[in-house]
Formats: structure tokens, sequence, C-alpha cells
């Protein structure tokens, strides 16, 4: 038993300079565990809610009442827990806010001390954190096969195109070097064909590019000839993935396209997203629909769902009851897990447990307002789920994130990288594990 001796919140900032939470605790030997909050800019209306102080100061977005529930009621209730206790460390913040949404506390406090109790946990363990989340869940450890972004759009780049992540995965690497050469050559192509073009505007949110596209075809066409360009066969090592998060521009099956100027209802959605899997090597796609259009959902999974990564994202908020009914109703087929759209680290893992049970893909994400804080890494790598979502590949608040893989791929092995192994759903993996079967 280590009991938790002091928390300490501060307010720190951002990677689009916004107030933030992090969060020390502190354990009566000494050991120090700390954590901060992540932001997301396009979020679903279910998951938990950032506490911002609102009125004129900062925009509204400074986080002093969250600050308050860490020093205060969050303090109060977890001193003297045992550390290595986790679910009762979060069961203490959830009978001080049992919401979803954490709109008392404020998901961004709850986040913060939950996380920095874990990482004191593996501190005072004298582990590394992916390693005490493997010891303490009982999954086999993985080094993660990264999702990174190309092209920023959507509410990440001024809605300069309607989708938000033009993303590639990398699942034929042999290792997670190999992935991150891969996509520094495909990034820099796709500047490169940009910028020849007159199609670049800048740097996005999470470090893509920021496009000047006419259309998203356009973006993915320009994709897949810098995937080309970098010397690689679309489809082959490399495949696409998209964060369509069509909440961000749809509402009670009402679509609308600003780029082409038009809408389309849900089934015209699924038609054009199933027209783009039919043309592009897309392995992976999330939040086709948006988070109100259950009947959508379903019926693109039912279509699609055999040969393609469904993950719910704004759909399913990293909420267990979400995923469960989701599963019933057979809608997607993997989740996002975002830590503070749960707010607590059990519920996280609560969800992940869920979405593995059944078979689903489990990619862990972080959100579009980041830190320096890679807990993300290690939470991918210790719950073994496969995936990892970051941002693109240039800024510091990602490259942190996939540099702190190498590091933890340095004591784990590199033969831990989970290659071509998760998108065994997908016509991707299904191709390549017959050619390995053959
Ligand atoms: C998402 C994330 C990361 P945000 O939608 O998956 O790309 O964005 O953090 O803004 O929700
Ligand atoms: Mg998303």
């Amino acid at each position: 038993m280590a009991a938790i001796e002091g928390i300490k919140a501060r307010r720190v900032w951002d990677s689009r300079g916004k107030p933030t939470v992090e969060v020390d605790v502190t354990l009566e030997n000494g050991v120090l565990g700390r954590a901060i909050a992540p932001a997301g800019a396009s979020r679903g209306t279910r998951e938990a809610v950032d506490l911002r102080d609102g009125g004129v100061m900062l925009r509204g977005q400074n986080v002093q009442s969250a600050l308050d529930s860490v020093n205060g009621p969050i303090a109060a209730a977890l001193t003297g827990l045992d550390v290595q206790d986790q679910s009762r460390a979060d069961e203490a913040i959830l009978a001080l806010d049992n919401s979803p949404l954490k709109d008392t506390l404020g998901g961004n406090a709850t986040v913060a001390t939950s996380l920095a109790v874990l990482h004191a946990a593996a501190a005072n363990a004298g582990r590394p954190l992916w390693q005490h989340v493997a010891e303490t869940t009982g999954f086999t450890p993985s080094l993660p096969l990264p999702e990174i972004q190309i092209f920023g759009g959507g509410a990440h780049a001024g809605r300069r195109v309607d989708i938000q992540d033009f993303m590639i995965m990398i699942p034929g690497a042999a290792s997670f070097d190999e992935v991150m050469e891969v996509t520094s050559e495909v990034y820099f192509a796709a500047g490169d064909i940009m910028k020849s073009k007159g199609k670049l505007a800048g740097v996005a949110d999470e470090g893509g590019w920021w496009p000047v596209f006419d259309s998203n075809e356009e973006a993915l066409e320009t994709l897949i000839e810098a995937i080309e360009k970098a010397g690689e066969k679309p489809g082959e090592r490399v495949v696409v993935s998209l964060d369509i998060a069509a909440s961000e521009f749809g509402k009670e099956g009402r679509y609308r396209l600003a780029l082409e100027d038009r809408y389309l209802d849900s089934a015209e959605m699924i038609e054009m997203l199933g027209g783009w899997l039919e043309t592009y090597p897309i392995a992976s796609i999330e939040d086709p629909l948006a988070e109100d259009d259950v009947a959508g959902t379903v019926e693109f999974t039912r279509r699609f769902g055999d040969r393609v990564q469904i993950i719910g994202d704004d759909y399913l908020v990293t909420n267990v009851d979400l995923v469960r009914k989701a599963q019933t109703q057979g809608a997607c087929n993997a989740v996002l897990i975002k830590v503070n759209q749960a707010g607590t680290i059990s519920e996280s893992f609560e969800t992940f447990r869920m979405a593995r049970a059944k078979g689903w893909g489990a990619i862990v994400s972080a959100r579009s307002g980041e830190t320096e804080d890679v807990s993300i890494s290690h939470l991918a790598t210790g719950l073994g789920g496969g995936q990892l979502k970051v941002g693109s590949f240039t800024r510091s608040e990602r490259m942190i994130k996939w540099n702190e893989c190498l590091r933890i791929q340095d004591t784990l092995g590199s033969g831990s990288f989970v290659g071509g192994k998760p998108l065994a759903n997908t016509w991707w993996g299904s191709k390549n594990n017959k050619e390995t079967a053959a």
C-alpha cells in the first residue's frame, strides 16, 4: 500500500495555446505521478465535457473552475487512498460526479487526476506506464500500428474540406521504425505535390497539411499520388484511413458537403462512401455517419463491415453502454478510445474490454488539442490494442508520442510491433492473411 498524500492541479497550455489542467499526484513516500488533460475540437455531444470558466477572459476558455474541482473535492476524496487501487480512486471521483458528461467536476479535471493516479501507481511499482498497464489489466503488451494524418480538414482546418482526417496506415511494415520512415516520405511527397499545384495553405491543428482542395475526392486523389510519389503501391504496404467526423456536417439524416455546396441524405452518404471504398485502398473509416444516425451506421456496417474497419468515435464516445448497444445493433466494428471522452481510466478500460471481448478493434487516440503528455503511447502499448491515432507527423505534441513508442520499443523489443495483424477484419487483412497462409 502506498497512500496518496497530495493532489495539486495547475494551469498549463495546450498545442492550440489554450489553457488546460495538469495534475500532480504525490504519494506518502514522495513518488510523483503527473498527467495533462487533452482537448477535442470535434466533440461528440455525449462525451465528458471540459469545465471552462466562460466570460471574456481567455475567450471563456480558462480552467480555474476545473483546477478548483481537483484542488478541492477531488483532492479531499482521494487523499489517503491506496494508489494501486485505480478503481477505488475512480469510484471516489464518480461518487462526486456520476454524470456521463462529468459536468459538475469537469472531464478535464477528472481525466487529468485519474491518469495522474495511474502514473503514480506505475512509478511506485518502479515500472514504465505501459508495463504497469499490461500487468494490472492482464493484456499482452504490443507496439501499436500508427494511424497518421497527412491532411487535416473539417474542424481542424477551418472546414476547408468536409472530411476531417486523411490518414495512412502502414500495416505492411515490418517494424515501427519502418512506419516512421515511410510516413515521413509520404508526408513530404504530399507537401511537394500540393505546393506545386498551389493547393497548400499551411499546417492544420494536428500537424497535417492544411489543404486548398476543391473536393473531398481531390484530397483522396492527392493522397494516393503522394503514396505513389513516395515509391509505394497504394494498398500494398500503405493503406488509407479516413475520419469522416460526419457529426460535424450532418444532423437528422442531412449531410452538407460545403465544398460542393450540396446536401446528401443518409443513403446518399452511404453510396458516396461506398464508392470511395471501391475506388481507393481504404482500410479504416471513422464516424462515417453522424452520431444521431443509428440506422445509417447500422446499414453502413451491414454493407461494408466485412471489408473495412468502421470506428465509432463521436458515435460511441468511449462509453461502455454505447459500445454494448452498438454491438447489439450491429453498428461499427471498432471503437476509438479517448480517455477524456470517458473521464476516467477505469471507464476507458471497461470500454476497451467490452470492445475486445466481441472481437472489435480498439484504437487509442489523442485529441486535436494535445501537450507533451505521452500517456497514450503507453496505454496503446500496455493494452495491446494494436492501434494508435495521434495526429500527423510534425509538431512536437504529436512527435513526442511517436518518439515515446520508439523508446518503449527499446525495452519491449522490435518484435513486439503488431505488423499486419490488427486489420484482420478488413480486405487488406484478409488478403494479407490469405497470402501468409498460402
Ligand atoms: C477525432 C479527434 C482526433 P478531436 O475526431 O478523432 O483527430 O479530433 O480531438 O478534435 O475530437
Ligand atoms: Mg474522430
